[in-house]
């Protein structure tokens, strides 16, 4: 198992998510979606009762685009815990969805962050001058239209055209086939304390902008609740900063996943260098809003 005292390498995520396959097999199941640029395994896990006629809905979690945010995969991999491990407690939360979790979504670049630069958020593709694309801006919706950089150097350089980067054609693959089903979309970043719904490319609100509002600030009273940690909720442009090209709004404008959230989670001073015994703390409170997520998902559907 995991401790969530450290945080863990890609390998070891990946043998972590086989291991409860072969433990939990009328529970778990793993769906590779294809190799990195550099050939590591993009693995997403399903968590399903499988029982029931009609289709549950499916609640699609991905962590580690931004290969920097080591508590975003940890995080990931704490609900995949809770669903898996502890599945007698959070029974609830599996009864009535299912559960697609992508807990390292740019592998290179997190191995990269453990062996060479802390600090990088890229992935590793080669470019002329530069290695990597901000994955975050390579969505293929208003692409490079705000937000974004052309040179190739830029930590938010936006690839040299959308979907460059073959982990996010896995990803896409994987969504597209997905998307009827998908019925709240999350995507793990950190750090600043933010739920922020779409748009990234525009000001303008999305139509079912009450809604997005609503379920946010559900979520985040129930983890100030909780633990007292203030998550501030609003539209990525007006409380962040516009960027066009994130999943968020690919997910939303593209996929019709009307319910997309991307998550800043834990960090202040530390920034993405949350330190390791902060992590379970961390991760617990996440977990608090993910329940308020799912329940929400549940009376709807
Ligand atoms: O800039 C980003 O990609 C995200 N912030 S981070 O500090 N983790 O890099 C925010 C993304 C919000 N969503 C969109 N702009 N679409
Ligand atoms: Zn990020």
């Amino acid at each position: 198992t995991i401790s969530f005292r450290r945080y863990e390498r890609h390998e070891t995520i990946n043998n972590y998510l086989k291991s409860l396959a072969s433990k939990y097999p009328e529970l778990v199941s793993l769906e590779n979606i294809g190799q990195s640029f550099e050939g590591r395994d993009m693995i997403v896990i399903k968590i399903s009762t499988g029982r029931g006629t009609k289709q549950k809905p499916v609640i699609f979690i991905d962590a580690g685009i931004h290969a920097r945010e080591w508590i975003a995969p940890a995080t990931a991999l704490y609900v995949v815990n809770q669903l898996v491990e502890n599945s007698t407690w959070n029974n609830f939360m599996i009864q009535n969805a299912d559960w697609y979790i992508l807990p390292s979504l740019n592998p290179d670049g997190y191995e990269y962050t453990h062996t060479n630069d802390r600090l990088w958020r890229k992935t590793r593709s080669l470019g002329s001058e530069c290695t990597g694309t901000d994955a975050n801006r390579n969505f293929d919706f208003y692409w490079g239209t705000t937000g974004a950089s052309s040179a190739e150097c830029s930590e938010i350089y936006k690839g040299r055209n959308a979907f460059s980067e073959v982990e996010l054609q896995n990803f896409k693959n994987f969504s597209e086939a997905n998307k009827d089903k998908i019925k709240l979309y999350l995507t793990l970043h950190s750090y600043g304390y933010f739920i922020l719904y779409p748009w990234g490319y525009t000001s303008d609100l999305p139509q079912d902008v009450d809604e997005l509002q609503h379920l946010g600030s559900t979520v985040s009273s129930k983890i100030r609740d909780y633990s007292g940690t203030r998550f501030t909720v609003g539209s990525s442009t007006n409380v962040l900063y516009p960027a066009a090209g994130g999943s968020d709004d690919w997910m939303k404008g593209v996929n019709g996943v009307d319910l997309s959230y991307t998550i800043e989670l834990q960090g202040d001073y530390e920034g993405f260098e949350l330190p390791a015994e902060k992590i379970l703390p961390a991760v617990r409170e996440s977990f608090v809003g993910i329940q308020a997520f799912h329940s929400y998902v549940d009376k709807k559907y």
